[in-house]
């Protein structure tokens, strides 16, 4: 048989959602072809998924239904065919809701398939169903709600400005591991003479690709922000003309930057005055400085303050006029491409149910109040935090879990029922880039192996089963992205025939520059000070710390991408064990040394590390690489165990880099 190239997209969380080509034989994915016309990846495809194939194929994939045949945790399973799992999962789910009602059902999803029908149909189900409602807050909605809280809907700068900037402050973002496409104009910038600066707490990743690697204290950046500020009005170099015409609250919020001194800013970030100085010198003398902003820094309880300093900080010199200059990592249109709700349908929802936020999973499901929980594009028990108290309530006997699943996770050991996934080349979905600017398209390349179905199918028997009559669960996923198209946003309203044609076939398309220039705020103006807020000035305030002498960050590994991937051994392998960075003056204290084994704990877990002695961390924190599968942890714990369930000041969202440890060695 001969080859034949079927285009497909990614799937996975990552700004890029890059398109490629599947190589399909005989009804095969046998490899991966890039696609150097694709707008967003220009042919660049990361090392996990150039092998995508062998995630695909690989024998770990489950293929039938499966039901419990041990305690809870032990995987093992028995497979049963669909009819009867159907049969199993409805009639619980008729007898829950009859004693107890529908919010006696909990669903658990969140960005295991990003693609927008697979991804948000269950919601239309739980809708229906009038189960909880999910509060989704897992990665960056503190830094959402920070930026727009200055800048409304306008659309960040655009990742296709890059090779504009003549200045790069790389804020809190390992873009070697989730930015690659990026990277181009950061060397390329280099290698004409721009400077490149980062500030993160564990630099060393990124910190040969930079001029400079500014090493901050972990939740302290909205001081920084400020002392920069500070340096910037002393030295008149604030472009008071631009903020005069274009932000609100300019003047109030000025007066109060002569007390945020680099001095100040020192004793809370522990950057030294003098390097403070001069960061602010040159960002304020550059003429179209790019922030580029990760989301690592918003992950804490002043999450959204911090990345509404930054986002200030971003608009003081004026740079968002210039080509290149301006804040890149949050929405570049600042508008959704589709309209979302005619997948999600909140018009099915009778009336409010009991909300649960996805950070707080684990003290929800130890709750006795739920009865079922059912768990798709989402692995809660590895990537969620406080993964002791999620664990614990799904080794509840009473709860009913269903989880819908391509691997052994370890959050569908937990399971009573497991039903087969799917991959993306096996359905036929829409994809929204939501860090670049691109709409795509992706029919399904091959069928499903063995009895796998896609989430939108499963919802839809699942309907069934329930008695759920609504048209909207009888449609193919085919006839749910021609509905969608259908009905464009104001977003993608200009796009010529041409496109919507490629739209129309399978394909990317590339939406129009948005227009930086247009306030995306109800007041058509950049809210400096915002007086809907319970602060309307900004100022620096504390994260929520703890007793333990070291701040726990986690970061991302290169050879994963949140629990995914780890199934492949040829990922797993270069990610190595379970590393801790710890600083070399923090190591030196507690006598520990490059490779030894160490303990992390606090009042949550203790979990094993091998320790990774760097300078390349702040003093006083340490950073935690990577998500691993149980079965790849030392003592059977990861990072999530360390992490509280607390939220961010505003947006509800994950403080996962906001937790105290201390460490020792085994
Ligand atoms: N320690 C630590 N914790 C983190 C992070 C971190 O960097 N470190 N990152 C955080 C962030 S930013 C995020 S976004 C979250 C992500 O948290 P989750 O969304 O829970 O992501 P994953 O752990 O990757 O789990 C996704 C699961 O979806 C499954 N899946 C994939 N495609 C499909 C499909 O089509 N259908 C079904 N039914 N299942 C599918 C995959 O097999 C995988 O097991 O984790 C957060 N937690
Ligand atoms: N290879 C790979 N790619 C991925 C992912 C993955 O797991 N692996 N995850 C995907 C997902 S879901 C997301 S949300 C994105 C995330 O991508 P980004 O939001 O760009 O962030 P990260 O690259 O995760 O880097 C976060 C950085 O923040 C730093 N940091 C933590 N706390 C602070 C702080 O207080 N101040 C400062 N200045 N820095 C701090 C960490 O050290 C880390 O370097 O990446 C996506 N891409
Ligand atoms: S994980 Fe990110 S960089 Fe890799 S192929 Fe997918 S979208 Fe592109
Ligand atoms: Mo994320």
């Amino acid at each position: 048989m001969s080859i034949v190239l079927k285009r497909t997209v990614c799937p996975y969380d990552c700004p890029t959602t890059c398109g490629f080509f599947a190589e399909v034989e005989d009804n095969k994915v046998v490899g991966i072809r890039p696609d150097p016309n694709d707008p967003a990846s220009g042919g660049l495809i990361c090392r996990k998924m150039r092998h995508y194939e062998r995630s695909i194929n690989s024998e770990k994939r489950i293929l039938t239904p499966l039901i419990r045949n041990g305690k809870k945790g032990s995987g093992e399973f028995l497979p049963i065919s669909w009819d009867e799992a159907v049969r199993l999962i409805s009639d619980r789910w008729k007898a829950v809701i009859a004693e107890d009602g529908p919010e006696a059902i909990a669903s658990c999803v969140y960005s295991g398939v990003m693609s927008d029908i697979q991804r948000h149909c269950g919601e239309a189900f739980f809708n229906k169903m009038g189960a909880c409602e999910l509060i989704k807050t897992l990665c960056s909605s503190a830094k959402g709600v920070g930026y727009a809280n200055v800048m409304g809907k306008t659309g960040c700068l655009d990742p296709r400005e890059l090779c504009d900037s003549d200045f790069y402050l790389i804020w809190g973002s390992n873009m070697t591991a989730t930015r690659i496409q990026s990277m181009k104009d950061i060397v390329e910038g280099r290698k004409n003479g721009k400077r490149v600066v980062l500030i993160d707490v564990y630099t060393e990743p990124m910190s040969a690709y930079c001029d400079e690697a500014v090493t901050i204290r972990p939740g302290t950046d909205g001081a920084l922000a400020l002392a920069m500020m500070h340096v910037i009005v002393r030295e008149g170099l604030a472009d008071e003309e631009f903020l005069k015409n274009n932000a609100e609250g300019w003047d109030i919020f000025r007066d109060t930057l002569p007390e945020y001194t680099p001095v100040w800013a020192e004793e809370i970030t522990g950057i030294p005055a003098d390097t403070i100085e001069k960061l602010a010198m040159e960002y304020g003398r550059a003429n179209a400085p790019a922030v580029i902003l990760g989301s690592g820094n918003s992950r804490y309880g002043n999450g959204a303050m911090t990345v509404r300093l930054i986002t200030i900080l971003s608009c003081v010199t004026g740079a968002w006029l210039k080509k290149g200059g301006g804040l890149c990592g949050c929405g570049p249109t600042g508008q959704s491409y589709i309209d979302g709700n005619i997948i999600k349908r909140p018009d099915f929802r009778e009336k409010p149910a009991r909300k649960i936020n996805i950070n707080q999973l684990g003290r929800a499901v130890k709750d006795g109040g739920i009865k079922s929980l059912y768990v798709y594009g989402s692995n809660p028990a590895a990537s969620v935090s406080d993964t002791g108290a999620v664990i614990e309530g799904l080794k509840r006997d009473d709860l009913f879990t269903v989880v819908h699943e391509r691997f052994m996770t370890d959050t569908a050991r937990y399971a009573d029922i497991i039903l087969p996934a799917c991959f993306s080349v096996e359905q036929s979905d829409i994809y929204e880039a939501y860090g670049y600017c691109t709409l795509s398209t992706a029919n399904k390349a091959v069928e499903a192996p063995g009895q796998c179905k896609s989430n939108w199918d499963t919802f839809r028997i699942l309907a069934e089963a329930m008695g759920y009559e609504d048209d909207y669960f009888n449609r193919t996923a085919e006839q749910m992205i021609d509905e969608v198209l259908s009905h464009p946003t104001k977003a993608v309203a200009g796009l010529s025939d041409e496109d919507r044609e490629k739209l129309n076939n399978g394909g990317s398309v590339s939406i129009p520059f948005a227009d930086h220039t247009k306030w995306g705020t109800k007041s058509g103006k950049i809210k400096i000070v915002n007086e809907k807020l319970a602060e309307p000035i900004p100022k620096y305030t504390e994260c929520h710390g703890g007793e333990y002498p070291l701040k726990l960050v986690s970061v991302p590994s290169a050879h994963t991408l949140n629990s995914i991937f780890t199934e492949r051994d040829d990922m797993n392998a270069p990610k190595g064990k379970m590393k801790l960075a710890v600083h070399t003056s923090d190591a030196e204290k507690r006598g520990i040394k490059n490779g030894d084994r160490i303990i992390c704990f606090n009042d949550l877990a203790e979990v094993e590390y091998e320790a990774l002695v760097t300078d390349g961390i702040a003093e006083g924190a340490v950073a935690s690489v990577g998500i691993f599968k149980g079965e790849h942890t030392f003592n059977g714990l990861g990072v999530n165990a360390l992490q509280h369930d607390r939220l961010s000041d505003l947006g509800e969202a994950t403080t996962m880099n906001d937790n105290t440890v201390d460490i020792r060695l085994k």
